[in-house]
């Protein structure tokens, strides 16, 4: 395989030494601008890459320290996947330290370093304790800390081996997943007109897709990775577009794969208050996801008990799926107070109206119980086409009912008991006619699509000449778990819609308050599949696994096979032998695996 790509942005309190350590790693400039020179402080985003030891390419995002610039440090880290988090020896923990990690934490950034960097002017021992716990706290994993010196050179070959390992254990991203690249930055090159600049972190892009801005078409007319041209590029990866098309590009909009997105400007979350804050949150906030930050405002649908659900209607459209994290931020909190609120899990892109007295409360209630997956979209929706279910970020479960149409289970077998009796009062009320139209059951069951009343139709009834004549699902649930329990499992649950196979680690698991016993408890209800020690994902992942890699060519290897469910070999290894103690996958040889025909 090629040498891959990765991404890694920066963190950390302002003057730590953040683009002084990406200077000495990659010998480029991030602070390109000559006001940051000339000031030394990073203002603007700052982009430099090298190759490290293994001949893996790291890219990095350098953002800035500066408290005033939170924005613009939430826009370079929001679509990354890992974070170079820098404390500098002499000054230790520091609030935009503080306020960073929070943010990291938020956004869901599960992988990461720690360099202690300046350690030419402090024994970097303390602060390197201190930092470190702190990272493992917040869910960053098993962080290696390093004590560096960006001025002297000292620690930076163990900071390119620890680079090395860091970018080893990412979980390969879905070359798959459709697009959605958050524009960074955007400028017109004369004579060959727009540019844009993002962090791409799945999907694959090549020269000729045509991708939508904003709803409008746009046509990728060239592309370059690290300054190459190249004819296509796949995530995650920094890539600069060339387009074409009548649009006025600008940081925090997104090029996205036609119909695979829902634009929208509601959404129902689920809130999560992040460490320290306290609610009720303001009603005005910023919504940070990707690059973007948008205004927005927040309602409360529930009494905080029921699981802080909220509605958010934001100030323009963003494409969103069910599963996304927006991170909420007060703007309007001065020094020292906390700005970064809470994280808003994505629940549903396409929310109902709440007309009734009380709906607010019972969509509360719905939401509690609800993860990012097409079975909940479902109870809500009751009906909904494979392209919709595909633009929300949920891929069905099961076949569809009828022609593309997926069904709510209960609601479903609700309109089967119902036909037989509306066919029976049609016959009563017209008994010339040689049973009921098909039409007319359709508008009677109110169904947007006749071919899902034929898909009703069982014996006594049977259909023909478009007449109808006469002659009941089990979700595993979090119900019976201890309440702390159960949110840490949706928590968890939420993560992997978006992320199927990227298992959660040590830190993450801890970070949940979720030990062996608590995992036992989920695992014996039905909440989570346990593949191996400390392995867990969603229920029906083995089965969604092997649906996968029953589209690879046969026989696979670990390695093609963790690639195809985009996770890493820590998990590969154990679901695979899962899989082969379920018969779903067979061994070949030493390295090769087979699926096993159903039955
Ligand atoms: N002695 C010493 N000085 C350092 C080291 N790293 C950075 N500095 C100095 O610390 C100051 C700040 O460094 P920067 O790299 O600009 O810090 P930064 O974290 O990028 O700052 P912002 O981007 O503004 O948040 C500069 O004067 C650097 O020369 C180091 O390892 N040793
Ligand atoms: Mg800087």
């Amino acid at each position: 395989m090629a040498p891959g790509m990765h991404v890694v942005a920066t963190a950390g309190h302002v003057d730590h030494g953040k683009s002084t350590l990406v200077r000495a790693l990659t010998g480029m400039e991030p602070d390109r601008l000559a006001e940051e020179r000339r000031r030394g402080l990073t203002i603007e985003l700052g982009y430099a890459w090298t190759t490290l030891p293994s001949g893996e390419r790291v890219a990095f995002v350098d953002v800035p320290g500066h408290e005033r610039f939170i924005g613009t440090m939430l826009a370079g880290v929001g679509p990354v996947p890992a974070v170079m988090f820098v404390v500098a020896a002499d000054e230790g923990w520091m609030p935009q330290s503080e306020e960073h990690l929070v943010a990291l934490r938020t956004l869901g950034v599960r992988h990461g370093l720690l360099a202690v960097t300046r350690a030419d002017l402090a024994d970097p021992a303390p602060a390197l304790e201190d930092a470190r716990d702190r990272l493992v706290k917040a869910g960053l994993g098993e962080v290696e800390a390093l004590a560096v010196s960006g001025r002297t050179g000292q620690g930076l070959d163990g900071l390119r081996a620890a680079l090395d390992r860091l970018v080893a254990a990412l979980p390969a991203p879905d070359p798959a997943a459709p697009v959605r690249l958050w524009i960074d930055r955007a400028f017109s090159v004369r004579g060959s007109g727009t540019v844009v600049t993002g962090t791409l972190p799945a999907g694959r892009v090549e020269v000729g897709d045509e991708l939508e801005l904003d709803g409008e078409p746009v046509r990728v007319r060239a592309l370059e990775s690290l300054k190459e041209h190249v004819e296509s590029v796949t995530g995650v990866a920094r890539v600069a577009l060339n387009l074409r098309g009548r649009i006025a590009p600008q940081r925090g909009h997104a090029l996205v794969t036609p119909g695979a997105w829902t634009a929208t400007v509601l959404a129902d979350v689920r809130v999560t208050m992040a460490e320290g804050a306290r609610g009720p949150l303001p009603a005005r906030l910023t919504a940070h996801i990707g690059s973007a930050s948008v205004p927005c405002e927040v309602r409360p649908l529930g009494a905080e008990a029921e699981g802080a659900a909220a509605r958010l209607r934001l100030s323009r459209p963003l494409p969103l799926h069910l599963g996304d994290a927006l991170l909420l931020r007060d703007p309007g909190r001065g020094q020292g107070e906390l700005r970064v609120l809470a994280r808003a899990t994505v629940l549903d892109v396409r929310p109902p109206e709440l007309r009734r007295r009380g709906a607010a409360r019972e969509r509360a209630k719905a939401l509690a119980d609800a993860s990012a997956d097409a079975a909940s979209l479902l109870r809500t929706h009751l009906l909904l086409r494979d392209g919709e279910l595909a633009a929300m970020g949920c891929p069905p479960e099961g076949p569809p009912v009828a022609a593309g149409w997926h069904a709510d289970p209960d609601h479903w077998s609700a309109l089967s008991t119902r036909l037989p009796e509306v066919v029976r009062r049609y016959a009563a009320e017209h008994p010339l006619e040689p049973g009921m139209p098909v039409e007319a059951a359709r508008h009677e069951l109110g169904l947007p699509d006749r071919r899902l009343v034929t898909a009703l139709v069982r014996p006594p009834l049977t259909v023909a000449d478009g007449r109808i004549t006469t002659t009941g699902r089990v979700v595993a649930g979090t119900a019976g778990l201890p309440a702390p329990v159960a949110r840490a499992v949706r928590a968890l649950l939420d993560d992997l819609a978006t992320a199927p196979f990227q298992a959660p680690d040590a830190g993450r698991l801890a970070a949940l308050g979720l030990g062996p016993r608590e995992l036992a408890a989920a695992v014996r209800a039905g909440a989570l599949l346990r593949v191996a020690e400390g392995v867990v994902l969603a229920p029906g992942a083995d089965a969604r696994a092997a649906a996968l890699l029953a589209r690879l060519p046969q026989p696979f290897t670990v390695s093609q096979a963790r690639s195809a469910l985009g996770t890493s070999r820590r998990v590969a290894v154990p679901l695979l032998e899962h899989l082969d103690r379920g018969g779903l996958t067979e061994r070949v040889d030493e390295v090769h695996r087979r699926c096993r025909p159903a039955g």
